[in-house]
């Protein structure tokens, strides 16, 4: 079976490792800075094995040593923002713990595809790219698909149909400045500006922006999660089975939608070695105007870093 070693065994991460398990898809390894936490987790996921019918295994530990031979690295690894902390210093410190994660996997697994979640995410994936030297394909970040999925719900529960008939596509960086396509998303084929009248396509396109902070709100402490990981899930299916699926990633641009080094939400073909190829869509002026205001955003928190 295929390896998948997910660092930072918090929210995200164990739930990854839950809905991973849950597809059979890979042996997983846990790790964690916290003693004993992603042990605990991992066995108790394990116990969950027989009654589910799923031969997973799955470990934990606070030791990289664990991750060895990874197909697939998962970095969820990183300290939420607390009371009277900077944004530049929750960056800074992000940035020291993906990077580590990044050294300490590669060394490991030299052969590994990484996958990161951890905020800022555009940030860390450039983080990851840089510090381990990887081609462009062999790493990809996680918010597209759960941006994409929030506007997809929102659809379906307005218009009363299946979440698989509804097909939506989020550009740009994982923040406000998103770009939620309502041209190229669609029911069944038809665009949504032509299902939705125009006041209600806004406020799903205005609740899918602010969809993060619904959750936190609601939450009080942390963030979402089950969405999150489910993404992780489908985006190590796509790859550890070559399926070839076509969803909204964070890719390190290369001239695509007229961008160049920065890591930014686009549709992106995921294969067996990673990123296969980057779909382009033909976007109006006012679509153009959006993805520049988020690729501007995503270029000012990238040159901050300090690596
Ligand atoms: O769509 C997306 N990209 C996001 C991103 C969706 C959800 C969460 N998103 C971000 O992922 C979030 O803003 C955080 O930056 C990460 C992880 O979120 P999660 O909700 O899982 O946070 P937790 O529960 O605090 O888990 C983080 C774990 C925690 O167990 C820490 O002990 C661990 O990371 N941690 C480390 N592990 C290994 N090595 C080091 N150095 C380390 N430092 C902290």
């Amino acid at each position: 079976m295929a390896k998948i070693s997910i660092i930072g065994a918090g929210m995200t991460g164990a739930t990854a490792a839950h809905w991973l398990a849950e597809r059979e898809l890979a042996d997983i390894t846990l790790v964690d800075v916290v003693e004993g936490m992603p042990q605990g987790k991992a066995l108790d996921l394990l116990e969950a094995m027989p009654i589910i019918g799923k031969d997973s295994y799955i470990a934990g530990s606070n030791d990289y040593a664990a991750t060895e031979e990874s197909d697939l690295v998962v970095i969820t690894a990183g300290i939420p923002r607390k009371p009277g902390m900077s944004r530049e210093d929750l960056v800074n410190t992000n940035t020291e713990i993906v990077k580590k994660a990044t050294e300490q996997t590669l060394k490991y697994s030299p052969n590994a595809i990484y996958i990161i979640l951890t905020n800022p995410l555009d940030s860390m994936c450039y983080v990851t790219l840089k510090t381990s030297g990887l081609p462009r394909e062999r790493v990809v970040g996680q918010a597209g698909i759960l941006d994409s999925a929030r506007m997809r719900a929102f659809v379906a529960m307005e218009l009363g149909v299946s979440v698989e008939n509804v097909a939506c596509y989020v550009l740009g960086g994982h923040g406000d400045s998103m770009v939620p396509l309502t041209r190229h998303s669609n029911v069944a084929g038809v665009p949504l500006d032509k299902i939705l009248p125009p006041d209600k396509l806004a406020a799903i396109v205005d609740r899918t922006r602010k969809g993060g902070g619904e959750i936190v709100a609601l939450l009080k402490q942390g963030s979402a999660f089950y969405a999150p990981a489910a993404a992780i899930a489908q985006m190590a299916e796509s790859i550890l089975k070559d399926k070839n699926l076509i969803v909204p990633c964070s890719i390190y641009m290369q001239g695509e939608y007229g961008l160049k080094d920065i890591f930014f939400g686009v549709p992106a073909q995921l294969g067996a070695g990673g990123l296969v190829k980057v779909i382009e869509y033909e976007l109006n002026n006012e679509e153009k105007a959006m993805v520049e205001k988020s690729a501007a955003e995503v270029r000012e928190s990238s040159a901050g870093l300090k690596m």
